[in-house]
């Protein structure tokens, strides 16, 4: 979502139809573990005001002061709601919150270079069904709840990384992901929001065992040296369409289409997403790309957005790298461009927690760009080792 305006709270993306959300117990041993009060035992019952930055628990609400007042954060005192102990915590938010406005509950932790970390946390729909419906995904327009897990780097303001999943029933599931410290000099936000649904619903979801700890991971050895971004500058393409090792993809509708603009040996991709695109539609253009564990890659791209005009709102292009076996997003995600017609380098720096194949890519949401027309040109992606 958006990083200059609201700060918080990446929607990375309309693409992960598939849930891989855990149901496994939580782990026995919490010697590493670095939240504070992680189940929430000693947090006094009751509604939990918005925070400054240094609080234990930090709380922001974000969005129209209508709909702030409304977003509510409060420990819950009830053995039968908590996942453990006796106390958890509940996220609300009003069936007319829209787009960027959303609930956040989180710590900021400073965290070592060289590490890597497991963020967990477990999540709870109350007014979900018991079973989820067949079929149903972030595309299906089924009810859902739409809850984030990320980390932000350099003290709540550099790139992200962590995952939105949709609630599709009312049991208590576990989100993990694993990533490194790519700022260590300053704190990092790990935290939950509730974000907005895409269809506008009152929604109430219960966390419990908000936890992050240390993995044992040692580095693999990266011996290549240079750009490892195949076609970098999509000079190998031709004008008649995209081709691998470059990808595009439509989910959710077709109208956002893409073109290859550019002479023979000068070539970029140009995304073109109508006006009045819905929510539930996006596009992607990826290449799959082969990293190490625990190695630091320094990652660009230059973006240019073409439909620029004084005064309209900067468009939200969603760029990073995809860990699809974690279903994990990595960088910026919601980069808000530049406001400007100019070619602008965006640059991001990566810990890979997985060894094997990663997917860099740019995505265009209908989600987050309020319904306006955005055309974007992509070119020069970048994926080199950090020396
Ligand atoms: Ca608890």
């Amino acid at each position: 979502m958006v990083l200059v305006i609201l700060l918080l709270a990446p929607l990375a993306a309309l693409q992960s139809a598939d849930s891989v959300l855990s149901n496994s117990p939580p782990r026995s041993d919490r010697s590493s573990q670095l939240m504070c009060d992680p189940s929430f035992e000693a947090l006094p019952s009751g509604f939990l005001a918005t925070t400054g930055t240094n609080a234990a628990w930090e709380v922001q609400r974000k969005g129209r002061e209508a709909i702030r007042e409304r977003l509510v954060v409060a420990c819950v005192d009830d053995e039968a709601k908590a996942k453990s102990g006796r106390k958890c915590l509940s996220l609300s938010i009003p069936k007319d919150t829209v787009g960027f406005e959303f609930v956040t509950v989180g710590q900021r932790l400073r965290l070592a270079a060289g590490k890597e970390y497991e963020a967990s946390v477990w999540v709870r729909w109350v007014g979900g069904p018991d079973d989820p419906p067949a079929g149903a995904s972030a595309i299906s327009g089924h009810r859902s709840a739409i809850v984030s897990l990320w980390v932000r780097h350099r003290d709540g303001k550099g790139t992200f990384a962590g995952r939105d999943e949709w609630l599709f029933d009312n049991r208590w599931h576990k989100l993990v992901f694993h990533f490194g410290a790519t700022d260590p000099d300053q704190r990092t936000l790990v935290y939950v929001s509730l974000l907005p649904n895409q269809k506008p619903a009152d929604t109430t979801v219960l966390l419990d065992d908000f936890e992050l700890a240390a993995v044992d991971a040692s580095a693999e050895a990266e011996l290549r040296s240079g750009n490892i971004i195949e076609d970098s500058g999509f000079d190998a393409q031709r004008s008649d369409g995209l081709t691998p090792p470059w990808s595009f993809v439509n989910r959710g509708g077709t109208s956002i289409s893409v073109g290859i603009g550019g002479a023979d040996g000068q070539r970029w991709v140009t995304l073109q997403m109508p006006k009045g695109t819905s929510n539930f539609e996006s596009a992607q253009v990826w290449q799959h790309v082969d990293l190490r564990r625990g190695v630091r890659y320094e990652v660009s791209c230059r973006i240019r957005w073409d439909n620029f005009a004084f005064g309209a709102r900067a468009p939200i292009v969603n760029y990073g790298i995809y860990h699809e076996g974690s279903h994990t997003w990595y960088g910026p995600v919601d980069q808000v461009l530049k406001g400007n017609g100019e070619w602008n380098t965006y640059r991001f720096a990566h810990i890979a927690p997985f060894a094997g194949q990663w997917k860099l890519y740019v995505q265009l949401n209908g989600w987050g760009n309020f319904g306006n027309a955005v055309t974007v040109s992509l070119d020069d992606f970048t994926c080199t080792v950090a020396r």
